[in-house]
Order: structure tokens, then sequence, then C-alpha cells
């Protein structure tokens, strides 16, 4: 067992909590399948001293990362999962100093999901580590392994929301999935319905505004989004709306030294302007979401090879789009949808993402509920109990998607606080229903 000492610091904002974490954890290395014939780099993570969140021992919860990248050991525990086993891994694939798994690493598609599996088997009790001992033997004191969690931070809630379909009847020990502004589908997850707008940026890439939305969004779906794909062309380089029909994309210097699309700078996208799509990066080719691709490869005569053609397109997102895998979630687990007022990556008015997933659990009679209760947030920050401004929903009840302050917290309460919260009142949930 190993000690840190580590401050835990969320978000920035109002009430933002910062306190001394005394984070202990246990590194094993988990024989997995997803591992070629190796391991998985998996770290136990929980507060040194720390009373057990429930009678009888500590709930375990998994993060499934955001994110397209492997995955992370690092951050420290955050304070609110103080009495939880708090579970990092890396997919196949990742390493960082001195720790890696085994096997090639898919972003996020079957070969992760399996890991995932075996990491939530682990985590159930039901899979031995390298030198054979199950979780329980791994910790100095009693672990719930009947009540075991998935924490899908954005992009990770497609791959636990996947391993729930694929592998639900063997995962008896997870009961709950706490899912924050996860992208359902590819074209959220690729920014189709903004933010968008830019074209190159010095740095990385990334969209400078966060208020840019795509002129052609149509209308919702609970698999898909409709948009006015007749306008995409392609400009040798990436897919784009083009609005004002001259073939080309049209940019002018915007902030950031980025060069983009909103040619009048007021501020959005109008629909005599560009909105250009970038896609996601997987092993050297470039992905955009099937509808898109379609949509392409009807205009481009000659399909670049370092971009997914439409069936490799749809064999993709067909691991990785949560909106598939509803229909597969065993119907006694319970959801939990975070969301805030303003995502953290979506722009368009509606929160489609949280939408979708709420209609897909809903519809198959799994108990789904969008965020915390006031009380759980202020069980961890207790200046939060007094907000009238944060919402309470009903389970199992439809949001008013296009007013979020009815369903969504403020930005000044801290996603990692919403994290916490959310999780804990699930764990207490699973307790509650033994
Ligand atoms: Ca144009
Ligand atoms: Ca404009």
């Amino acid at each position: 067992m190993k000690r840190l000492i580590l401050i835990a610091m969320t978000a920035a904002g109002l009430g933002a909590q910062m306190r001394p974490v005394e984070t202990a954890y246990v590194d094993v290395d988990l024989p997995s399948e997803a591992a070629g014939g190796g391991t998985l780099a998996v770290r136990l993570l929980y507060e040194e001293g720390a009373r057990p969140l429930l009678r009888g021992g500590a709930p375990v919860v998994i993060e499934v990362p955001g994110g397209f990248d492997v995955g992370t050991l690092q951050p420290a525990l955050d304070a609110g999962f103080s009495g939880f086993v708090y579970v990092r891994f890396l997919f196949p694939g990742g390493r960082q100093p001195g720790r890696a798994s085994g096997g090639v690493y898919d972003t996020r598609g079957p070969a992760s999901v399996m890991a995932l599996r075996d990491v939530a088997l682990y985590a159930s009790g039901r899979l031995r580590d390298r030198n054979g001992k199950t979780i329980g033997e791994a910790l100095p004191f009693p672990v719930l392994t009947n009540n075991v969690g998935l924490l899908g931070l954005s992009f990770g809630g497609n791959a636990s929301t996947i391993v729930l379909a694929k592998y639900g009847a063997l995962l008896t020990g997870v009961r709950y999935f706490v899912g924050w502004e996860n992208p359902t589908n590819g074209q959220i997850a690729t920014g189709e319905p903004g933010p968008g707008g830019t074209v190159t940026c010095p740095g990385n890439g990334r969209p400078v505004s966060r208020d840019l939305t795509n002129p052609f969004f149509v209308a919702y779906g609970a698999a898909a989004l409709r948009f006015d794909y007749s306008k995409v062309r392609w400009d040798g380089a990436r897919l784009f709306f083009d609005g004002n029909a001259n073939g080309r994309v049209d940019t002018v210097p915007v902030d950031g030294g980025c060069e983009g699309t909103d040619v009048n700078r007021d501020g959005r996208i109008a629909e005599n302007e560009d909105f250009p799509v970038n896609g996601i990066m997987a092993n050297g080719v470039r992905y955009f979401s099937p509808q898109l691709t379609e949509a392409g490869a009807r205009v481009v005569t000659a399909w670049p090879a370092n971009v997914a053609n439409p069936g490799q397109a749809e064999a993709f997102w067909a691991e990785r789009e949560a909106v598939r895998f509803y229909d597969g979630v065993r119907s006694d687990l319970e959801v939990m949808l975070l969301a805030s007022v303003r995502d953290h990556v979506q722009t368009s008015p509606g929160h489609h993402h949280i939408r979708q997933a709420f209609e897909g659990f809903h519809r198959n009679g799994i108990w789904v509920k969008i965020n915390p209760l006031r009380e759980s947030l202020a069980e961890l920050q207790p200046v939060l109990g007094t907000r009238t401004d944060i919402p309470e929903t009903e389970p199992n009840t439809a949001a008013n998607w296009l007013r979020p302050e009815s369903f969504a917290y403020p930005e000044n309460v801290p996603d990692s606080l919403a994290w916490a919260a959310g999780t804990r009142e699930m764990a207490r949930r699973a307790a509650r229903m033994e």
C-alpha cells in the first residue's frame, strides 16, 4: 500500500472545495483477455483512515474516463469519494511511468469495453489479480463487492453503457451507472451540433468559442439528430456544411490565432456561413459520424484513405455509440445522469445527449434520474443546501429539455462535487435495496 498527500481541487467557481485528502492506493495487475495475454494496470484509491460510506464496508466505484485516450491512474482521490474504493485503470495498450496495460489500444472499442468488463468483475470480487487476490484481499478494510458503480465521465459514458449492455448478465455486482455529460452518439461526440466554427488553431485545434452552434441542425432524434446534410461538402481536409454554397470553407482570423467561420464576427454561425466538423482521430484515421460520412460520400469523388469511409465509420460507431445499446441494459440497473446548465462541451440548446440517455434508459424500464438531490450536494458542501437555483428533479420524469435551469445544476456547482454527490446517492440506494 502506498500513501500520497494530495490536494483535491475541484473546478474553479463559487464554493469550489479544496481540502487535502490523504489518498492511499493499492496497485494491482489484472489478467484480462483484453490485455493480449498480459494484464491491465488497475489502481484502487481510498482515503486513508476514512470511515466506509456504508455499514459493512466501502462500496466500489470505477471511473470510466472521458476523452478518447487510454485513461490515467494519476489524479488524486476527490474528497467527496471518502469512504469508497475508487478504481482507475488504463485501457489496453495504455502506459504511464511504471505501469502499463497489455494489448493494443482501440480507442474505446471492443477491447476497451472488454477490459472494463474485467475491471468490473474484479471490483465485484469475481476475478483475481495476478497474485491470486480478490479486491477484498487486496485492501485493509471490508469491501462491498455487491455495491459497484460505474462513473462514466463524458465520452466514458459510452463504454460504460456498452459494457452494461454486452456483459450485464455477468456484472451482477454492478448496481448503478452515473453518467456525466456523456456524448451519446457519433454526431454529438464529434461536435456536429456544436461547438464548431473553428477550422484551425495554433494549439490543439479545439474550438475557441463555447457558444457556436450548427445552423443546419434540424431536429432531435432518439438515436440520431437530424441535420440538413444536403449542405455538406469536402474541402480536402474536412467535411463542412457549406452555408454560402461556394464549395470552400470561408474563414476569418478569430480569437487565439485561430481561423473560424463566423465571418461577420457576430458570435454565431448563420445559415450563410459555413460550419466545419473536425471529427476525431483514431489510429491515424479521421472519423466523422456515420450520418455525416454518408452525406460526405455522396459528394466526394475521391475519398481519402486516412478518413473513414461510410462502412468504416458505421463499424467504428457501432461499437462506440451509447444510443445503440440502451435496449440491452439490465432493467434492474439504476442510472443517474449528471448535467449542468452549460455542458462542458456541447452548445446546442436542448441537451440532446442527456435527453437521448434519459429516454434510452427510461423506455427500457430502468430507474433514471437527472442529477443528485440538493441534500446530497449539501452533504459535501453545506452552503449548497440553501440555494434555490439548484433544481430538484423527479426520477423517471422527462425534463423540460429547452429549460436547462429547470433540471441542470448551475455552473458554480463544481462538476466533481456532482460526481461525488451523485455516486454517493446511488451507492446508498443500492445498499437500501439489499
Ligand atoms: Ca463556403
Ligand atoms: Ca456570424
